[in-house]
């Protein structure tokens, strides 16, 4: 196992560890981008965890602000707050509510959780940072099932419109919404043709939880001169089979103690 890889399994045993205290949460769709947070964090983002707010850093704008706790088990990790506060996950006073919220937790640069919106706010940041040139990456992280929502394509055709090749957005794309299949609900298809045709630039990578190859291609899309959209195929509930396995039934879910016990043991490789 790389150092990344076993970096992706702290992560999801951190967040399952969050989502079991409280008992309730957004665990498929918070286990499926951990590769992706894995990757950025460790290899990419231009931050300071020390001083969260640091001008002209990167951002990441979480789109579909209901993976709060696969961001938070990150942001614990590099140092931003103490992993303690994990265990509060949406509880009275928490700074950990279970969407991201950037008034409340260190790290976290745009309040999420209505779909579609974060992405607008990622293009407008993205804007005021070529105003600025202060040289910024603005990575932002939509679902599947969010690019139903029409803002998604206003924002998108801003986007090319004003060049804005300091954005390296990603598709987390597993399939699955709230209550269904997206192909069932609301197809999608022909997604990289619909990017292109928004005028950005696409790369699709086969495996989104292949840490090498999200790294490639954002490497990739750092040195395209248009938008970059790097779709990721995943898995919504990657890494605990119990969960894989339930589709859209994992979406929010009760986590009783007994398959809270289950996900880590295989987690630690025990079964
Ligand atoms: C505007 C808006 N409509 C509905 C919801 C309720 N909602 C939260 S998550 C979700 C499904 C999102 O599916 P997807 O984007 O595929 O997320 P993922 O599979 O990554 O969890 C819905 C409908 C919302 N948060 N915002
Ligand atoms: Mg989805």
């Amino acid at each position: 196992m790389t150092e990344l890889q076993k970096k992706c399994v702290e992560i999801r045993k951190s967040t399952l560890n969050t989502i079991g205290n409280l008992g309730v949460g957004h665990i498929g769709g918070s286990l499926s981008i951990v590769e992706l947070l894995v990757v950025l964090y460790e290899k990419h983002m231009n931050i300071n965890p020390k001083n969260p707010k640091m001008q002209g850093r990167d951002r990441l704008i979480v789109s579909k602000g209901h993976s709060g706790p696969a961001v938070y088990a990150m942001l614990s990790e590099k140092g931003y707050f103490s992993k303690e506060w994990l265990n509060t996950l949406n509880k009275p006073g928490t700074k950990l509510p279970s969407h991201c919220d950037m008034n409340r937790t260190p790290g976290i640069d745009m309040t999420t959780g209505s779909l579609g919106q974060g992405f607008s706010c990622a293009m407008g940041i993205a804007k005021a940072s070529k105003i600025r040139k202060d040289g910024a990456v603005i990575y932002t992280i939509i679902g599947d099932g969010e690019t139903q929502e029409g803002q998604i394509w206003e924002a998108a055709m801003f986007a090319a419109h004003h060049k804005l090749d300091n954005v390296i957005a990603f598709t987390d794309y597993n399939k699955f919404q709230l209550d269904g299949q997206v192909k069932d609900i609301c197809n999608i298809e022909p997604l990289d043709e619909k990017w292109r045709s928004f005028g950005w630039n696409v790369i699709v990578v086969a495996d989104g939880h292949n840490c090498d190859e999200i790294d490639k291609a954002i490497i990739e899309a750092k040195s395209s001169e248009k938008p970059s959209m790097i779709i990721l195929n995943t898995i919504k509930g990657k890494g605990i089979s119990f969960i894989e396995s339930m589709g859209a039934g994992n979406h929010s879910m009760p986590i009783s103690e007994e398959q809270w016990k289950q996900g880590l043991k295989e987690l630690a490789g025990e079964n």
